[in-house]
């Protein structure tokens, strides 16, 4: 390691520019100025974003490779070619209403370190790796996460480019094919890196409702996803009498209802979600033939959220009886909650309190790539404030002085844990 680092710091402006550059790609503009995204992950927006960042990353002259499920890769080889890397990195698909920051902070301030890095004249004796992975959101491709799930070989490759897309039931391979970035590098990898960081915005309201810069997260809870498929039989409104009615849509309603109270019945940090409801064939005189929804159930224990499954599954059995349809369930995706590296917390921690920022501990309410590569390496996660908690939502929004005190707690963890 050549000069003293320690007064190293990014570059905001160069940052905060890329992250909006990057944010026009699929721009959402909201009545009230907001500026949201929408990428989802391997669209022909997804495929110009990546196409943006490849770009800037093959600019700075770093080794840039894709893998087989389009997780990019791009190093900054260290002066020791037989040590593993560090690596850094996120995602820069979204969801529909996506944010600037969900995701692509984490891929930029990865990059804007390496950069910093550069110009500093800093040879680490470890490579720094900024990744981004593929459909980390699941939204279209469900599981969340199937990059980095692929990339630690949670998830078969085959098994994952037949995933089929939520929305137009297009092959994940075939999409990945399409806009060019099914790539050469096996996954799941060869050679996992030395450790792992990610910077990601917190997506909720903690930071903030306590005015603390930095979240240094201890892990992510659990995550159940189902698809429900409910049948009943459609009919007219007007002549069927309701005695006689099989209706799905009832159903999904009374089922979303049930999900509410599993929340409210178990309390503490239990989530329970229905984000997805579509009624076929959703017209005003036609009493439903059938509904598509799905349960988002989250819990930061593993026991705690085997309960509130066996609550749901007691709820669906009770409502397809009463209501005599039948319901099909399908698992999109079930991660038991993770748990990141103590050594790598305390390194996150000391980091940022070395840069003069307030930090407090915490859990990730959710998902992230890290909680994939904790698999295979030590592995931690920086938080920023959300403004107003807001996130998978346009008006998602980050103040520039903690985008800077996040990053700049990424390039001294990365700094750190590239020494030898
Ligand atoms: O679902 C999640 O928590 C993440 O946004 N993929
Ligand atoms: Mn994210
Ligand atoms: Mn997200
Ligand atoms: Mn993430």
């Amino acid at each position: 390691m050549t000069p003293d680092t320690a007064s190293l710091r990014i570059d905001t402006e160069r940052l905060v520019n890329r992250l909006d550059e990057l944010g026009r790609i699929g721009a959402i503009d909201g009545p009230n100025g907001e500026r949201g995204c929408a990428r989802l992950a391997l669209t022909d927006d997804d495929r110009a974003g990546r196409d943006l960042v490849v770009t800037w990353m093959r600019d700075l002259g770093l080794i840039v490779e894709i893998d087989e499920i389009g997780n990019v890769f791009a190093t900054l080889p260290g002066t020791d070619p037989d040590l593993a890397p560090v690596m850094t990195g996120s995602h820069i698909d979204t969801v529909r209403t996506g944010g600037r920051f969900d995701g692509n902070l984490g891929v930029l301030a990865g990059l804007e370190a390496i950069e910093t890095v550069m110009t500093a004249g800093v040879e680490p004796s470890r490579g720094i790796t900024v990744a981004f992975f593929t459909d980390e959101e699941g939204a279209r491709f469900p599981p969340d996460m199937l990059g980095s799930l692929v990339y630690v070989g949670g998830m078969a490759l085959e098994e994952a480019l037949d995933v089929r897309a939520v929305d137009d039931d297009a092959r994940l391979g075939d999409e990945l094919s399409r806009i060019g970035y099914a790539g050469p590098l096996p996954a799941p990898a060869a050679r996992f890196p030395h450790a792992f960081v990610e910077l990601h915005i917190e997506q909720g309201p903690i930071l903030e409702d306590e005015g603390v810069t930095i979240g240094v997260v201890e892990g992510v809870q659990g995550i159940s996803w189902t698809e429900l498929t409910i049948t009943g039989r459609s009919a007219h409104a007007g002549t069927t009498p309701m005695r006689l009615r099989r209706d799905p849509l009832l159903a999904g309603a009374r089922i979303a209802d049930g999900v509410r109270r599993i929340a409210d019945e178990i309390g503490g940090d239990q989530v329970a979600t229905v984000g997805r409801f579509e009624p076929h064939p959703n017209l005003v005189n036609v009493v439903a033939q059938s509904v598509v929804l799905t349960v988002d159930l989250r819990n930061t224990s593993e026991a705690v959220l085997c309960d509130a499954e066996a609550r749901f599954a007691s709820i669906v059995d009770e409502v397809a009886a009463a209501e005599g349809v039948t319901i099909e369930r399908r698992t999109l995706a079930r991660f038991e909650p993770v748990e990141f590296d103590a050594d790598m917390i305390e390194c996150v921690e000391a980091t940022a309190r070395s840069l003069g920022h307030s930090t407090r501990r915490m859990p990730s309410g959710a998902g992230h790539d890290a909680q994939m590569l904790a698999r295979v390496c030590p592995t931690s996660m920086i938080f920023t404030p959300s403004i107003d908690g807001l996130s998978h939502n346009i008006a998602e929004d980050t103040h520039p002085d903690d985008i800077a005190a996040g990053a700049n707690t990424l390039l001294h963890v990365l700094l750190d844990r590239a020494r030898i």
